[in-house]
């Protein structure tokens, strides 16, 4: 599998390392605009892997020519957060970015699945399809891997129980508006309402809402990536297993969940084309609810570009 990842900063820089790191993919080019960034994280991630035991190629890159021949492009540049700064101040400045990147995709890598992180993820992630007319199934935002891990992440750390054991998932726009689904959410197969009350249910989930703002608020010059690296990688290893696993993508809708034409974060299965099926899950009354306002959200930041 080669996987190009465009925007060597710290979420790009971090898959990079994951998927080499474990031979999810065997070739990873990173591009970037900064001469010398790429490549010299490509070189001391590939000088590790020895150690790794690993054999995957990496190469990093000013130009696009290396992205040809690509089966997944992850897009990562941008200007992330600052404190005190929401998703959606980014907005037009990334909006020039995707632009520009989208053209290089289209005549570059024109089969290629391409992943969107920048962010406003779900705005981006459609100004990405639009931009480069490719089918609905080949463009994919990632976020809700990414909410679903911290929110899982919280409620091991409360109960301290295995990871393993937790299973949780977190719909809708990638925003304050996000849904982490508590009546879907189980710890060691039982309800989570068996171990934990109402309130800190409701904590939990709060915690998961502001996840990327309290990294923020702790860095000060930057937002999370370690984490990010992470979702990036598994979405990719369940392309390539091709094992049918669920994980929260923001995908086009075209009346799954009641909606249209917009990019929202709902559970589908992925393979190596991309986006095999958008798993449509019974939600509970107060969960639509909350599900509307946040596809809401999305709609109207949608109609800023
Ligand atoms: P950062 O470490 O600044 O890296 C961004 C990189 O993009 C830099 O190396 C830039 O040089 C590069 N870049 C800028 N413009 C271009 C261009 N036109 N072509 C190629 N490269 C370019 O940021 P980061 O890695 O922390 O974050 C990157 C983006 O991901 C931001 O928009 C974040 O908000 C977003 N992000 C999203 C999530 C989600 O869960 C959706 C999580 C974390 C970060």
């Amino acid at each position: 599998m080669k996987v190009s990842i465009v925007g060597a900063g710290n979420v790009g820089a971090s898959a990079a390392w994951i998927l080499a790191d474990r031979q999810i993919a065997d070739e990873i080019v990173l591009v970037d605009v900064v001469e010398g960034v790429p490549q010299g994280k490509a070189l001391d991630i590939l000088e590790g892997m020895p150690l790794s035991r690993s054999n995957a190629k990496l190469t990093g890159t000013n130009s696009y020519e290396e992205i040809k021949g690509s089966d997944v492009v992850v897009v990562t540049a941008g200007i992330p957060r600052k404190p005190g700064m929401s998703r959606d101040d980014l907005l037009d400045i990334n909006s020039k970015i995707i632009r520009s990147i989208a053209a290089q995709i289209k005549e570059k890598a024109p089969k290629a699945v391409v992943i969107v992180v920048t962010n406003p993820l779900d705005i981006m992630t459609h100004l990405m399809y639009k931009e480069l007319g490719f089918d609905k199934t080949k463009v994919i935002g990632m976020a809700g891997v990414l909410d679903s891990t911290r929110f899982r992440c919280f409620i091991a750390q409360e109960l301290d129980v295995d990871v393993k054991e937790v299973e949780a998932m977190v719909l809708g726009g990638h925003g304050d508006s996000m849904v982490p689904l508590a009546e879907h959410t189980k710890v060691k197969g039982k309800p989570i309402s068996e171990f934990l009350d109402k309130q800190d249910i409701e904590s939990l989930v709060e915690r998961t809402k502001n996840g990327g703002a309290e990294i923020v608020k702790l860095l000060k010059t930057g937002s999370a990536f370690y984490a990010p690296g992470a979702s990036i990688a598994a979405m990719i290893e369940a392309m390539k297993n091709d094992k049918d696993e669920i994980l929260p993508c923001s995908v086009m809708l075209e009346g799954e969940y009641g909606y249209k034409g917009i990019f929202l974060g709902v559970p589908c299965k992925l393979g190596p084309e991309g986006i095999k099926e958008i798993v449509e899950l019974k939600l509970s009354k107060e969960e639509k609810e909350l599900l509307d306002k946040s596809a809401e959200a999305v709609r109207k930041n949608t109609e800023k570009i």
